[in-house]
């Protein structure tokens, strides 16, 4: 794309002048127009907003082009609304609509949003590491020889300058650097205004060296045309120094004021009654302003002289100064985030618009151009060339079951490296697609078999020192442009983006992945912000998180995991699994990949009224606990109850007293308790569940199918409590919060106990600390003594 000329340039600038109507006008309308709008503060949105009319206008209708994919800063959503409006991607209603039930999203919504958004924003920092991430999906999917037809994309992130004190942005900068991130610019918003204030001075200097030293590219675009005119007059280069020592808040004040306390304020600092003053006095009120607001990330010239200048596939990171709410009354005001327009201002506003009453909608209304030129050229814009962005890739094929060598005694963890071992040896399409990535925890999470049969990836090949040197070693570490895992460095935020980069593949690159990370389940909480993320955008994946909960009881209670359960139960998008036996785990693990891959119908089933159709992602919960395995065939009802949550593993008899429900590895102390209480308590049943997420799901979705009159809606745990007598209590145990299971007792008016761990911090061994949070066989007995009355049951021990 060649920089525009001139009759293109009035174009631009006309649509630039149009963005920043639109969405300010979105936000007005939705504050003080909409009906019931419930006095909608959305201030920030139009001050942020105009921060980004002209980079983006400039992004969007000139530089972008179709295979180009953007994260956009959260509080410009109207102004990416507006562009997609003006492209006939986005309609008018939703903006009518704007943050209400149906509308265009508050922040940029890939799930939400119709008008193609290409990742989601909001929490701020993630969009901007997401953009990351994805380059270097894109990397190895051509590398591994698929979507070579399409051509490469830039993956650009528009970044609010506070943004940059997210943790997780240098995190990023720091894997991207390591695994030769390429085809990334950073557009960078520097306003210098963040949500309370204005930020420190010459931060400029400080993200220039950082990105400098992460291996990026950096561009500097500080004076807009105007600017660099007037730098070319006699005393223009007093004003350039002025400029340049002038602090933040100084600069951000006169803005506000404007004009005349421009003059005032330079003509004190730096009139000389020669050039300088002469420079200042040839320009009236208005035009001093103008000129002092012409700061290059408000000058369409200088952003795409900037961005057309790239000529490498380098990470950049463009510093474009910016003033916020330029162009609208408040700008510059350090409380401009909460600010909005009154109705007065947004009259005259509209007046220097030329946009009449009832006409606010119009595309081409108020514009100097005639509609034909401007809407010819909106046909021809690049980015909008293909149509829609998004694609679909097939789904692979997963065989039922996944085959796997059971031992007598296993723990879930060695089953899961086991399969993903066997998954290894089989070159077929589903595998091929397989890949896994963990930070820096790889072989303690047991992925070591797998990646010692399919490598690393690296775009360059490194060889392993270690075995052309011929010292033994148990893994083989090498990197190529086939190897199906990456390593990545300890920083958990970065597994989560980088899964939800790898999860999107299928939609965003049109080739489908099948991700898979492991981490210690305790760090799930490190990047936990980044997990809800990945799945609020809807990526795909699975995550093996292991060790968990007080299983690794000698690596102490800093990496006990307690409430990770109640994650697995409450997180979108996410559906938690803890199984306790290997057989489990792999008919769970079949049912992920192929679940994983879903896009269906968002309605629930009528059997399960869980939504399988929809699909999403799955959540692992495993042990480093070896326990007894259970011989057994597995058949279609066991495999089908597996998947949704729960079965029994003794059944209840009709005068059963006491069931005793457990999830995961604490599976022997809950099969140990149970024969003890046998003794003294009728028909003992042992519920495993296998998925307290999906129990509760689709004990919910029937709830609600019920109220609507669907009487005969059944989940599958009321199926599995039906004949539980009224006057049976149950005892629930977790190696997690006993809020994780402590529900059961809602479905059919049960007396529940839950036993859970609660508080952190002992070593010991596994018997010791069960014993210690009163999760063992004796405390089960214990609590079942207690939830169902009768005699004494005489295998209880006094607890210690
Ligand atoms: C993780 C997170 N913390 C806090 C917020 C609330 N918040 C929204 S915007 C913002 C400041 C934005 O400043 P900047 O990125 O510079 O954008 P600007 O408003 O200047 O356009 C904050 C703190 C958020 N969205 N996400
Ligand atoms: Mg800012």
């Amino acid at each position: 794309m060649s920089a525009p000329a001139g009759d293109e340039l009035e174009i631009l600038r006309e649509l630039e002048k149009k963005v920043l109507w639109l969405a300010s006008w979105t936000i007005h309308h939705a504050n003080h127009l909409r009906e019931n709008s419930d006095g909608l503060k959305v201030g920030g949105h139009q001050a942020s907003s105009a921060s980004l009319a002209a980079i983006m206008t400039a992004l969007y209708f000139h530089v972008l082009k179709p295979e180009d994919r953007v994260a956009v800063k959260p509080h410009a959503s109207p102004v990416f609304h507006a562009i997609q409006y003006l492209l006939g991607a986005q309609t008018r209603e939703k903006l009518e609509a704007f943050r209400a039930y149906g509308g265009a999203q508050s922040y940029p919504s890939r799930t939400k949003d119709i008008d193609d958004v290409d990742f989601s924003t909001g929490s701020v920092g993630l969009g901007v590491a997401q953009t990351l991430f994805a380059s270097l999906v894109q990397d190895y999917v051509r590398a591994h020889g698929w979507g070579l037809e399409r051509p490469e994309g830039r993956m650009i992130a528009l970044v609010g300058d506070a943004e940059l004190d997210e943790g997780n942005v240098f995190e990023a900068l720091l894997e991207g650097w390591k695994q030769g991130l390429r085809n990334c610019w950073w557009i960078i918003d520097y306003n210098r205004q963040s949500l309370d204030a204005v930020v420190r001075e010459d931060l400029w200097a400080r993200y220039e060296e950082l990105f400098r030293a992460f291996g990026w590219d950096v561009v500097i675009l500080k004076y807009g045309s105007l600017m660099r005119r007037a730098f070319g007059e006699p005393g223009g280069e007093r004003l350039r120094e002025w400029i340049d020592r002038c602090p933040n808040s100084l600069y951000s004040a006169l803005v506000f004021q404007g004009g005349a306390a421009w003059r005032k304020r330079l003509l004190d600092d730096i009139g000389d009654q020669g050039p300088v003053t002469r420079l200042i006095e040839s320009r009236s009120d208005d035009e001093l302003s103008r000129l002092m607001n012409n700061l290059a990330g408000h000058d369409l010239p200088s952003l795409i002289e900037a961005f057309e200048a790239v000529d490498h596939d380098r990470p950049v990171c463009f510093i474009c100064y910016t003033i916020k709410g330029v162009g609208l009354p408040f700008a510059g005001h350090k409380d401009n985030h909460a600010g909005l327009m009154t109705p007065a201002q947004m009259e005259k506003f509209r007046a220097a618009m030329a946009v009449r009453p009832g006409h606010e909608w119009d595309k081409f209304e108020g514009l100097a151009l005639p509609p034909e030129t401007i809407e010819a050229f909106l046909e021809r814009v690049p980015f909008a060339a293909r149509g829609p962005r998004r694609f679909k890739a097939p789904p692979l094929e997963v065989p039922e079951a996944l085959p796997v060598a059971i031992q007598p005694a296993m723990a879930t963890q060695t089953g899961f490296g086991a399969l993903l071992n066997e998954l290894g040896r089989q070159r077929v399409p589903l595998t091929e697609r397989i890949v896994t990535a963990s930070p820096d925890v790889t072989v303690s999470t047991n992925l070591g078999p797998w990646v010692n049969r399919r490598g690393l990836f690296a775009r360059e090949a490194m060889a392993d020192t270690f075995k052309d040197e011929r010292i033994p070693s148990t893994f083989h570490w090498e990197f190529s442009g086939k190897g199906q895992h990456i390593e990545l460095g300890i920083a958990e935020m970065n597994l989560f983006l980088l899964l939800s980069a790898l999860g999107l593949s299928h939609t965003i690159f049109g080739e489908r992945l099948l991700p898979i990370g492991t981490l210690y389940d305790p760090f799930i909480e490190r990047g936990l912000d980044a997990l809800n993320y990945a799945c609020y955008q809807d990526a795909r994946f699975i995550l093996a998180a292991t060790p968990s909960g007080i299983t690794l009881a000698p690596e102490g209670g800093a990496h006990q995991s307690i409430a990770t359960p109640l994650i697995g139960l409450a997180q979108d998008g996410l559906a938690a699994f803890e199984p306790a036996f290997v057989d489990e785990l792999a008919v769970i693990f079949a049912w992920a990949l192929a679940y994983m891959q879903k896009d269906g119908d968002a309605a629930p089933s009528e059997r399960s009224w869980l939504r399988d159709e929809t699909g999403g992602s799955v959540y692992l919960r495993l042990s480093t606990r070896a326990i007894e395995q259970p011989k057994r065939e597995m058949n279609a009802e066991l495999r089908q109850a597996i998947i949704d949550g729960g079965y029994w593993l003794r059944r209840p008899g009709p005068n059963c007293q006491a069931v005793i429900a457990y999830t995961g590895a604490v599976a022997p102390e809950a099969i140990h308790a149970v024969g003890l209480i046998a003794e003294d308590r009728r028909d003992v049943g042992l519920l495993a569940v296998t998925s307290a997420d999906r129990l509760n799901a689709g004990w919910t979705a029937a709830q609600r199918a019920r109220e609507r009159g669907l009487v005969h809606a059944r989940s599958h745990i009321e199926r599995l409590l039906a004949d539980v007598p009224a006057h049976c209590g149950i005892v629930t145990v977790v190696d997690g919060h006993p809020a994780t299971l402590a529900w059961l007792g809602g479905v059919a008016g049960h007396r529940v106990r839950p036993l859970g761990v609660e508080h952190f911090g002992q070593t010991g061994s596994i018997a010791d600390l069960y014993r210690h949070y009163g999760i063992d066989a004796n405390a089960i007995v214990a609590a079942a003594q207690v939830v169902v009355p009768g005699r004494p049951i005489r295998h209880l021990r006094a607890l210690p």
